[in-house]
């Protein structure tokens, strides 16, 4: 039993799908909210973070690098690095009282955080303001002190206090009740690094020498009118996002602002190459549009962005390099027949295997992909294998039948 969740406006176990989609407690006005902060244990206070200040993103850094998710084994923890949370934080319409921490009131010590961000969700036939709730995260010395419901039902009041009465978030771990279950699958890259520090194995039957060779990314992009997506293009891209989300169940929705903060702000400063092989200097996430080369229209475009992970316990070498698959859409899903005739999955195969060249190009160790959106039939001919992580969906005061994570099961995206 769930002591929290038992007591939250969330779908309870055996409650069986809603008759109708909608709120479980409904919206209150302001001045009904609670208006005092929720007491914390003596000797912690709550600190708003102002993830602007050089100093402040910092101290979040830290907290996260060090207490931040492992995998099972806890052999690698998630790195996100200043400049991803200053773009993951920061989306336009932001309100810094959603970045919530707790300190220790002695030394000021920042020892817990959870953070929201405003987003429009599209839930089915809904439209629905949410919080996208991310980054709880409490120190390695304070967990199982209950300490993680109060930083939740903070964040709930601050949320609430702004008028937003539904959140989206995901976590690894289940709690009542995802709404959409995905699996993380791994296209490896850098075979050698990856083996070594046991992200993963050379199976019987097999050799590295040949593992290395099975992955061989190519050392070009193949689609014609591939080229990293620029602050002219935002336009095109946000009508095509728009109009490719709808082929699933749950997206966001996003304006012209939104779509040049998600797929531009986070590509960094300077020339590629500034940063490494294939990088700029602070560069977080890559975009790419497809132009056609005759009527200079974006037909297709694709992002990743890079989350790095700390590998526990290794010298030679201290992090794994990792890309993750973002949001990206295609013109051919709007041709009749496309998706039957197996036209769109081909078309995806080599937009998305460019993502992989560019990916490689980067240095990147890993890609990752979750089986959302329309990735499930291209990531086995993309030869992506399967990983042991889970991600679950959550909708919080919201009901809805669950949600396929993938699309030929309704989908998520
Ligand atoms: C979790 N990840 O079940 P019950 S994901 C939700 N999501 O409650 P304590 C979680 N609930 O079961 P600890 C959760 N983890 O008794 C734990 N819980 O009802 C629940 N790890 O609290 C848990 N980051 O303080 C239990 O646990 C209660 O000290 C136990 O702290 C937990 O960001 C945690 O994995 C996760 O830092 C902070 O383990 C700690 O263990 C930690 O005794 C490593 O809490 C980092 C990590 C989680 C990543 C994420 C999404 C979070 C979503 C939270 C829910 C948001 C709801 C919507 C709010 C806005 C609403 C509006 C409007
Ligand atoms: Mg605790």
């Amino acid at each position: 039993t769930h002591k929290f969740w038992g007591t939250q406006p969330v779908p309870q176990p055996g409650e069986g799908p809603p008759l109708v989609d909608g709120y479980i407690e409904p919206p209150k006005p302001r001045e009904e909210v609670r208006q005092e902060p929720y007491p914390l244990p003596k000797d912690f206070e709550w600190s708003v973070l102002d993830i602007d200040d050089p100093k402040q993103n910092k101290e979040v850094y830290d907290l996260l690098s060090l207490n931040y998710v492992e995998d099972d084994e806890a052999s690698f923890r998630f790195q996100y690095s200043a400049e991803f949370l200053q773009w993951a934080l920061k989306p336009p319409g932001y309100h810094k009282e959603w970045h919530v921490g707790v300190r220790v009131s002695s030394n000021k010590k920042l020892v817990a955080f959870i953070s929201g961000v405003p987003m429009n969700l599209r839930v089915r036939e809904h439209l629905i303001p949410v919080a996208e709730i991310n980054y709880l995260c409490v120190h390695k010395k304070l967990r199982s002190k209950r300490l993680a419901p109060v930083l939740i039902k903070e964040v709930t009041r601050q949320v609430n206090l702004k008028g937003t009465f539904q959140a989206i978030y995901t976590a690894g771990l289940v709690v009542p009740t995802p709404v959409s279950v995905c699996r993380y699958y791994h296209r490896l890259l850098n075979v050698p690094k990856l083996v070594d520090i046991r992200f993963c194995y050379v199976p019987r039957n097999m050799t590295l020498a040949r593992m290395i060779r099975v992955n061989k990314v190519p050392s070009a992009t193949a689609t014609r009118g591939l080229r990293e997506m620029e602050e002219k293009d935002v336009p095109q891209v946000a009508d095509l996002f728009t109009r490719y989300m709808k082929r699933f169940d749950m997206f966001p929705i996003f304006d012209l602002a939104e779509v040049r903060h998600q797929f531009l702000s986070g590509r960094g400063t300077g020339a590629v190459g500034d940063g490494g092989p294939g990088r700029r200097v602070g560069q977080v996430t890559w975009t790419h549009v497809v132009e056609d080369p005759e009527t200079h229209k974006i037909t297709d475009f694709f992002s990743f962005y890079s989350l790095p992970s700390t590998v526990i316990h290794n010298t030679k070498f201290p992090v794994l390099e990792a890309a993750y698959l973002f949001y990206y859409a295609s013109e051919t899903a709007f041709i009749s027949d496309a998706e039957e005739s197996g036209q769109l999955k081909k078309r995806l195969e080599s937009v998305i295997g460019d993502a992989l060249v560019v990916a490689n190009e980067a240095k990147f160790d890993v890609f990752n992909a979750l089986t959302l959106m329309d990735n499930v039939p291209i990531l086995q001919d993309l030869k992506f294998g399967i990983g042991d992580g889970i991600l679950n969906f959550y909708l919080y005061n919201w009901r809805t039948a669950p949600l396929a994570g993938m699309k030929s099961e309704g989908g998520v995206a």
